[in-house]
């Protein structure tokens, strides 16, 4: 899927603003044939939960109506138009003119829809009704329970079966952008690199409906340096300029598009040359073994929610940056395009994520019960998220399959893979990803503490063992020594059992109040969250075959109520408000002092 581009030959009109909003009230529907009847506004792109102060609002759970107003000017009108969204959340279902255009379910990837045929003269109505509801067969999977009153007023509820806050609303830019009527539809990009050489060969595919195609490869200076084959799809570039983590090179496949010899479209695509590759133990970027230093983090910001916030996304990686981190995972569902394209152009690594989070029926950490052989908790009868699921594959794919920044993809977050038809429900989604991939990028899943070397049920299929583990915080509380001890043995475990997996820590950490300080380094407090890292490093120091820290969390995130939270999960390094706790301090010198490559060499 093409990102909206402005050019010669089309143009990006941009939606975003404040626009009215109504909380649905089911026993008196919203006529959508009429225009919206409210004296409510929200600003978009953002969440809608954190700009009221009516908690009615900020806490509901069902159905919202968001409405503006928009013309298309004349100059555009013979053009084609497409209206698209970066993501609502969870559920769409999307009108113009009081007519459905389109639907869209799955709140972290976007969707377009063509206009022209919906457009009436002059000023046209959208609106857009939302739905946070989630349950057994959506990602990221809820708990879902409804009551009916004695009026037949039906009040629904979502537990959310994850630790985040279950923002929603028009979370990223809405956009109508224009085209020819014949246009590039689809840009696919793989590079290949010859390393004893330093000669590339990119294959660029690009699809366009009634266009002769040619391409052109650009390099970052704009000049042309190499022509695509039109029959093998093939370009070679001598010496070419690698795409490396913190040091970003990107060249431009220039795709145009005419008909009878007169250009009608054109589209420029960035992309890095980089390979990517798991052997022996090792995860290679550009041949060379590589480290993770970094974070999981989460969209989440104040008053925008989930919302696109860009100036935090640029502090965010400038804060990474300067503590010598390189990368970081699109923990538990997938950014913004905005983002993503923002980490090829730092050089970030990214391990890019679906939203498959709460696939799992029990949480508790009973670790005897989980290693039977036949231990099964019903999540894989009881879940119904398997069309969600390849849906969501799909369009992640899709959208992020060019990214230079992105090197792995991780098909799910903490899922009860200890459960019998753990290995039956992931086996063709991994076939699925493996096939869709054009760069055959490596797959994880992270897993959770309970999927043991022992335990886990479907390991074999991950090209990476990315664990979450929290000895020192949800077991052996405050008691580091015996976190050190456990931690060890389970790394030795899984590196007997699979010597040429790498393996990295996807989370790790300890709730931290910032300003809470202990001599004795007390749990919450500062000084144990730091102590709890260096316990963690010196570990990971010592097993060959790990490849990466990827801590929990980049900062204090919002979730919902709960006895374990104080206005949210306090996991991070930094606040909410970005300011550093002192751990920030001991990983900057730790991660300067750790090269991105060559650090680990297999033993
Ligand atoms: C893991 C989850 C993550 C949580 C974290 C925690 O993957 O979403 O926020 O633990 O408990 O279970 O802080």
């Amino acid at each position: 899927m093409l990102y909206p581009v402005s050019n010669t030959d089309r143009t990006v009109l941009d939606l975003d603003g404040t626009w009215k909003f109504k909380v649905e009230d089911e026993q008196h529907p919203v006529d959508v044939t009429q225009p919206l009847v409210t004296t409510t506004f929200m600003a978009v792109p953002a969440s809608f939960n954190d700009q009221t102060v009516d908690p009615a609002i900020r806490q509901h759970d069902g159905f919202f109506w968001y409405e503006r107003d928009f013309s298309i000017m004349h100059a555009l009108q013979d053009q084609r138009l497409v209206l698209r969204f970066g993501s609502v959340t969870h559920e769409a279902w999307v009108f113009v003119n009081g007519i459905e255009i389109t639907h869209h379910k799955g709140g972290f990837t976007p969707f377009e829809v063509v206009l022209n045929d919906h457009l009436i003269p002059g000023k046209n109505r959208l609106t857009v009704k939302v739905s946070n509801l989630l349950d057994h067969t959506t990602l990221p999977v809820g708990n879902y329970h409804e009551t009916t009153d004695a009026d037949g007023r039906v009040t629904r509820h979502v537990d959310e079966n994850f630790d985040f806050f279950n923002y929603a609303g028009i979370h990223r830019p809405v956009k109508i952008y224009t085209t020819p009527r014949h246009f590039i539809s689809d840009i696919t990009i793989v590079p290949t690199v010859d390393f004893t050489t330093g000669t590339a060969a990119v294959t660029v595919t690009a699809t366009g409906e009634g266009l002769d195609l040619t391409t052109t490869i650009c390099d970052a200076a704009g000049q042309a340096v190499a022509t695509v084959d039109p029959t093998t799809h093939m370009a070679t570039i001598p010496h070419a300029h690698l795409w490396q983590p913190g040091n970003a090179y990107l060249y431009t496949a220039h795709v145009t598009g005419t008909r009878s010899g007169e250009v009608i479209d054109q589209y420029d695509e960035p992309f890095g040359i980089r390979t990517v590759e798991v052997k022996a133990g090792q995860f290679l970027i550009n041949n060379q073994p590589f480290y993770f230093k970094g974070f999981g983090k989460h969209e989440d910001t104040y008053v925008n929610g989930k919302g696109l916030n860009q100036a935090y996304n640029v502090l965010d990686i400038n804060l990474m940056k300067q503590m010598g981190a390189n990368s970081f995972r699109t923990s538990h569902y997938p950014y913004s395009d905005e983002m993503m394209r923002l980490c090829d152009r730092e050089g970030i690594v990214v391990i890019d994520e679906t939203p498959a989070v709460g696939l799992m029926t029990r949480f508790d950490f009973n670790m005897d019960a989980v290693v039977q052989p036949d231990f099964n908790d019903g999540t894989w009868t009881k879940m119904k998220t398997e069309a969600a699921h390849r849906q969501v594959i799909h369009e992640i794919i899709d959208r992020d399959k060019n990214h230079a920044c992105v090197v792995m993809w991780s098909i799910a977050n903490e899922a009860a893979n200890y459960s019998l038809g753990a290995h039956e429900y992931f086996a063709p989604l991994f076939q699925l990803a493996r096939q869709l991939d054009p760069q055959k990028r490596p797959l994880t899943y992270v897993g959770e503490i309970q999927a043991s070397p022992a335990a886990d049920k479907s390991s074999d299929l991950v090209d990476v063992l990315a664990l979450n583990r929290y000895y020192g915080w949800y077991l052996d509380t405050g008691d580091l020594p015996a976190a050190e001890t456990h931690l060890r043995a389970e790394l030795q475990a899984w590196q007997k059992l699979y010597p040429d997996k790498p393996i990295m820590f996807t989370e790790y950490g300890a709730d931290t109040i910032a300003g809470v300080h202990s001599a004795y380094g007390e749990p919450f407090s500062e000084e144990y969250q730091t102590d709890y890292y260096r316990t963690y490093s010196k570990v990971f120091d010592e097993m060959p075959s790990f490849v990466g820290e990827q801590l929990w969390n980049f900062a204090d995130f919002q979730t919902k109520f709960g006895i374990q939270r104080v206005q949210g999960n306090k996991k991070g390094i930094f606040t909410r408000a970005r300011e550093p706790k002192q751990a920030v301090q001991y990983l900057s010198e730790r991660w300067h002092n750790i090269p991105d490559f060559g650090y680990k060499t297999k033993k």
